[in-house]
């Protein structure tokens, strides 16, 4: 058995995890990061796009922004299609002046693992069989396995940012804890494509075979998605199929414009909102996907990931700068409150922007969407909860 010490231990290396270490080491705290993949496979995952001013913001303070200042998109608004029409929102004249950036999620990752690494950071990938211990006392510890070692790390905290699917949040008790869930009748068949996008852009479209978006990752990748069955077979997807299908939803707004081109990557994405309550056990706070999932129709996840790790990191530091734990004591209510208005958000475009199958649901979903783009007073709405609401 090999022991260790850290102040933080970190569980995952997605980027909610290397954020959190990232910001914690410019506060002086140091920490841990144990990650259950190989570092290739974290930095390929292909995922968000969309970052809001508040996440570049954090990137900024992070230190690692640089690329992302040359490289990422400034987007000044997005397209929603309905009807054969494209209504552009401008999002600065709808929010005094914010807008968004399109910079991938795999590059947020590369950059935090190159300069936790450059910084000598501690990531440790491939860490298999990580287990908590002693949350309720002063010393939680993580064990796990690695390179065929028995490992033990000893902390202060322990922060969970290992996803969904992940081991932290089956520490809350359930007496104590409460998930809050709902499903939809749909998933999101999503490529990437070395291929220009149709617009500069995103365009979220809704169509009566089922909605559709048009994203990019730089001038000459686009990454477009399109509603499916939650249990699609994606071998019966050939790539001209996708293509027609992509042409044939965006239609008349701009389906001419599509051009197909080489596919590097296809996925299903299933489609689920979820909330934990309360984010905390102990010594142990959740944050970022290990917490909450949106149906990525907002644009939220990343986003939501971040804002976690801002309020835990201000938390952090108060708590060891002068032994305040007053933040960390108000962690879970100060994320939930943003979580959960990002939550309405995010269901609120998925219901209206998808065909559901129900006659009078659909119909009114498609009532709302018509007024929407009618009313300048229900775009400034949109707008607002699209660029990010304030943490
Ligand atoms: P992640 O990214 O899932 O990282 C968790 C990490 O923990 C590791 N792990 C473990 N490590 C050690 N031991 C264990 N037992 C472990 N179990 C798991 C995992 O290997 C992984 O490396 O969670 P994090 O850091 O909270 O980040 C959340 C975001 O990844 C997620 O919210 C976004 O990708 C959601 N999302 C979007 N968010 C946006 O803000 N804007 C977007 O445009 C956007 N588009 C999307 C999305 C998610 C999508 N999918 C595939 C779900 C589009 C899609 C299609
Ligand atoms: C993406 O580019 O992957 C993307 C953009 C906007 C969304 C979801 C995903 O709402």
């Amino acid at each position: 058995m090999k022991r260790w010490r850290t102040q933080v231990g970190i569980v995952g290396a997605g980027p909610a995890g290397l954020l959190l270490s990232q910001l914690l080491a410019t506060r002086g705290i140091d920490s841990i990061v144990l990650e259950r993949r190989d570092r290739a496979y974290v930095e390929g995952r292909v995922r968000a796009g969309v970052l809001e001013q508040g996440t570049i913001d954090l990137l900024h303070e992070a230190g690692v922004a640089e690329r992302l200042d040359r490289e990422g998109l400034r987007h000044h608004g997005i397209s929603i299609a309905l009807h054969g029409q494209r209504h552009p929102i401008d999002f600065p004249a709808l929010t005094g002046g914010k807008s968004i950036t399109v910079y991938g999620q795999t590059e947020v990752t590369k950059d935090l693992i190159a300069a936790r690494l450059s910084r000598g950071g501690d990531l440790r990938f491939e860490a298999e069989s990580v287990t908590l211990h002693d949350l309720d006392t002063e010393r939680p510890s993580l064990s796990f396995e690695h390179e065929g070692d028995y490992h033990e790390i000893t902390c202060d905290f322990i922060a969970g940012c290992d996803g969904y699917h992940g081991v932290c949040r089956g520490y809350l008790p359930p007496d104590k804890a409460a998930a809050l869930e709902r499903d939809y009748p749909f998933a999101w068949l999503g490529i990437l494509a070395d291929a220009p996008p149709v617009d500069e852009n995103l365009i979220y479209c809704r169509h009566e075979r089922g909605f559709a978006l048009f994203s990019m990752r730089s001038r000459t990748r686009s990454r477009h998605y399109l509603q499916c069955r939650p249990d699609e077979n994606l071998q019966e997807w050939s790539d001209d199929r996708i293509w027609s299908e992509l042409r044939t939803r965006l239609g008349k707004a701009g389906g001419d414009a599509l051009q197909p081109g080489p596919l590097l990557e296809k996925s299903v994405t299933p489609m689920r909102s979820f909330v934990v309550e309360p984010l905390r056990h102990g010594r142990l706070f959740l944050a970022g996907d290990s917490g909450h999932i949106v149906p990525p129709t907002g644009a939220k996840g990343l986003n939501l990931a971040a804002s976690d790790v801002h309020y835990l990191v201000e938390a952090l530091d108060s708590w060891y700068r002068a032994k305040d734990a007053r933040g960390l004591d108000a962690y879970s209510a100060t994320a939930l409150a943003r979580v959960w208005k990002a939550q309405r958000f995010s269901w609120w475009m998925t219901s209206l922007l998808h065909v559901f199958g129900d006659g009078f649901q659909d119909r009114i979903h498609l009532a709302e969407l018509e007024y929407l783009l009618s009313s300048k007073a229900a775009l400034a709405t949109l707008a607002e909860n699209y660029v990010g609401l304030p943490f």
